[in-house]
């Protein structure tokens, strides 16, 4: 037996994001997102799947707050669903969405949970996709004067704050790849949508500043990890140039204040280019007090000529899948967060999300999901690795904390660490569930 232990400062959390779990999409003046447009148009998502029950955490929050106390974490990761607080995309606030907010923050600091609010979740309003949604950058000045109001209404109460979630997705998988809303397959429109994102970003920690002193913000990109499926020089390349399209694409303007140029070249061969104006990394690179990294899996990758943008194609060979078919790859965690010290220095990370896909049933009142065990145990080994290495990991958030609208999947695949029935809405915490309960109040596991 080996006995992982972390430090006991490490903060344990669990995440959920606003669309995949609160339903009530046409209650108490919510407007639609684009991911309600998006999910109710046939074809987009697996079963016809959309969020508008979800989970119910709407109506249900004080069972969630009741089941994370249980849990003995120290935060409660979730979003703001934009368009319950300003319908309108800009302008007025919402005063019954607000209080939603409000209702669900009290009760998390009343229970001894810290919240950590991400702004951005993936629910753009609507009526501002209409407007052009992120391809237009008077999309950061709405999103600019939406970070401010939740500044002002919640940052008394509330100290950890992320602008946007998972960049890579909401731009290149939802506007170049065309699997995530808006459904848009322009490689420019994904190029303009991802230096929105970042200005936005950049936007929201100025106002940060002024109206959140004391407070502490960052971002959550996520990435993968690609290792060179052999030593030749055109795999290693190939593997590096994966690598970039996730990490050094929306870390670089953040940490460094420009784009990797031979990325911003194979763009341009493509006829897609930044719309960089003068003072965006300025804005954009402004010190942010930790990084949120989002990691699931890796894979090796090898040079393939013709093989989209990057010429590189990915390898899984014979490692094991989760339920949603990503390979599982631990050692890509270590090596991503100690190469992400190496380039960017010693910013404080947060592991805003990891977690595995097994769609386990409940059987006899319990759910009995050893898989999901085994894949925490094997990524939090390669955290507690990284922390021995000297990377500064501050604290670690497992996806999720119950099965949830998983966007094109649809609720076939299952993160949660509790069960949710989607008819009845009844949650039954899993045996990940009970496993995470008890390392946390350890501070160790049994390997
Ligand atoms: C990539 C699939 C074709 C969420 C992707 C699909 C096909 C080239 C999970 N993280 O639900 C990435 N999630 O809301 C945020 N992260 O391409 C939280 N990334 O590619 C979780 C999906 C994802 C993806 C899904």
């Amino acid at each position: 037996m080996t006995t992982i232990e972390f430090p006991k400062d490490l903060k344990w959390g669990a995440a959920t994001a606003s669309y995949q779990i609160e339903g009530a999409a046409n209650e108490d003046g919510r407007s639609p997102s684009i991911w309600d447009t998006f999910s109710h148009a046939p074809g987009n998502v697996k079963n016809g799947d959309h969020g508008d029950e979800a989970c119910n955490s709407y109506h249900l929050y004080k069972e969630d707050v009741q089941h994370l106390k249980k849990l003995g974490v120290d935060l409660y990761r979730f979003s703001i669903a934009w368009p319950r607080v300003i319908p309108e995309g800009t302008g007025e606030l919402n005063p019954k969405g607000v209080a939603y907010y409000h209702n669900l923050i009290d009760e998390l600091i009343e229970n001894g949970i810290e919240p950590m609010i991400t702004l951005y979740h993936w629910d753009l309003p609507q009526v501002l996709q209409d407007k052009g949604g992120w391809e237009s950058r008077e999309t950061t000045d709405a999103f600019q004067q939406y970070a401010e109001a939740m500044f002002k209404e919640f940052g008394e109460k509330v100290n950890k704050w992320i602008t946007i979630n998972e960049p890579w997705c909401a731009s290149f998988l939802s506007n170049y790849l065309g699997i995530h809303a808006p459904g848009k397959t322009d490689l420019q429109a994904g190029v303009d949508v991802a230096h929105n994102l970042l200005l936005a970003h950049g936007k929201a920690v100025k106002s940060f500043r002024e109206l959140v002193p004391e407070g502490e913000i960052g971002y959550a990109p996520n990435a993968t990890w690609l290792e060179p499926f052999s030593p030749a020089e055109e795999d290693v390349n190939a593997a590096r140039r994966g690598m970039m399209w996730q990490k050094e694409w929306f870390m670089d303007p953040v940490f460094k204040g420009s784009y990797p140029e031979e990325l911003t070249s194979i763009f341009e061969n493509d006829n897609a280019s930044p719309k960089v104006e003068d003072g965006d990394f300025e804005l954009i690179s402004q010190p942010i007090d930790f990084m949120g990294i989002n990691y699931y899996t890796g894979s090796l990758a090898r040079h393939k000529e013709g093989e989209g943008l990057f010429e590189v194609e990915e390898v899984p060979l014979d490692y094991r899948k989760t339920d949603i078919g990503w390979p599982i790859y631990a050692d890509g965690f270590y090596k991503l967060l100690t190469d992400l010290n190496d380039t960017y220095g010693d910013v404080p990370i947060y592991i805003t999300e990891n977690g595995a896909c097994y769609n386990h049933e409940v059987e006899d009142g319990r759910v009995r999901d050893q898989e999901r065990i085994d894949y925490l145990k094997q990524h939090l080994t390669s955290i507690h690795r990284t922390i021995k290495a000297g990377v500064p990991i501050k604290g670690y958030i497992v996806w999720s904390l119950l099965d949830n609208f998983e966007w094109a999947e649809g609720y076939e695949k299952r993160f949660g660490i509790i069960h949710v029935n989607y008819r009845t809405f009844e949650r039954t915490p899993k045996d990940s569930y009970y496993w995470y309960r008890q390392t946390i109040q350890n501070g160790w596991f049994e390997l």
